[in-house]
């Protein structure tokens, strides 16, 4: 069986069953949510053995999200719990001011894994281990997580573990490009899969997209694949070492909750490479999946296993009626 690394922080979501203003919203679904995880747990879904790094508080937070792992097999001994910070928060206002997109209010600031430090990356957790996955997210919280993270990186180039990192820009963490390309460009460089967004990449460097490929493309000196996600217009796979192109385009959903699409897509996309699968089929799962997942509110919940995403695609592809029950 492959086996797969992650790392970074995991929060409690807190979505509003109603769409609008947050502060209007009075009743809350409780989530278990953060970016890393979700992808960790759609490959762990997806067949492959996982492993997470992360600190929780010493809360009933902490305590949930630590069950949550555990629930879905995700290997937890890299989870710590910090007795002096306590697990982050978040909250959801959904379809306000933009109809259909997701805003975030973080209450994370001096969390607990924003206190995940190098010492906290015990090496042997990565023994056996076929690919790493960290995000932009985590080294964007704490000069102490960009350092637990660059020593994860350390470790997986020693021991030729492929890296795989998302830009995944948050910009109440990363207020602009410069400070955006200063966190994350070290990692952009070591990564041998890259996922970036047309949002981050506009964010980075601009808005013509072509341009955008180019200057992405020159920091990323080990980049072997360079998946780009497209939101509505699904996603886009550069091979670098051959050139080619592949495309794949959006599955057509109503969206209840974007949140976790890109993550859903990510962990879709590498749990196929890891099972062997082409780029071209990669695709396809990854748009799936971050279909699904938009289709729903929580970022875990609706990530699928193989039968349901064969299910969903299988469905849309033939655009067969077919009866589920
Ligand atoms: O990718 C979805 C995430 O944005 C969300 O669940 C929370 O990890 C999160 C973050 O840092 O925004």
């Amino acid at each position: 069986m492959k086996k797969a690394v992650g790392m970074g922080e995991i929060m409690i979501q807190m979505n509003p069953t109603g769409k609008g203003a947050l502060k209007y919203q009075t009743v809350f679904e409780r989530h278990v949510a953060g970016s890393e995880a979700n992808i960790i747990i759609q490959m762990q879904r997806l067949g492959i053995q996982t492993s997470f790094i992360t600190s929780v508080g010493d809360d009933q937070f902490g305590e949930i999200i630590s069950s949550t792992l555990r629930a879905e097999g995700t290997n937890t001994s890299g989870v710590k719990v910090d007795p002096d910070h306590p697990t982050g928060i978040y909250f959801v206002q959904r379809s306000y001011p933009v109809p259909n997109k997701t805003k975030v209010f973080y209450y994370r600031k001096g969390s607990a894994a924003s206190f995940l430090s190098s010492e906290d990356i015990n090496e042997s957790l990565f023994e056996n281990t076929d690919l790493f996955l960290v995000s932009g997210i985590t080294p964007a919280l704490s000069e102490k997580c960009m350092n637990a993270a660059l020593k994860a990186i350390e470790i997986c180039e020693r021991k030729r573990i492929k890296i795989a990192f998302d830009t995944n820009i948050r910009v109440n963490l990363l207020q602009n490009a410069q400070k955006a390309l200063e966190v994350l460009s070290v990692f952009i460089q070591k990564a041998q899969i890259l996922f970036t967004g047309t949002g981050d990449l506009s964010f980075l460097f601009g808005s013509d997209f072509t341009d955008n490929i180019k200057s992405m493309s020159k920091i990323a000196k080990n980049a072997e694949l360079l998946v780009i996600k497209k939101g509505e217009e699904g996603a886009l796979c550069l091979d670098l070492s051959s050139g080619k192109k592949f495309e794949h385009p959006s599955y057509p959903v109503e969206v209840i909750d974007e949140l976790g699409a890109g993550d859903a897509f990510d962990g879709a996309f590498l749990a196929g490479i890891l099972k062997g699968h082409s780029i071209e089929q990669n695709l396809k799962y990854g748009c799936a999946a971050g279909a699904m997942t938009v289709s729903l509110k929580g970022d875990i919940e609706p990530l699928p296993s193989w039968k349901d995403l064969e299910l969903f695609i299988e469905t849309f592809e033939t655009n067969d009626e077919k009866l589920l029950r």
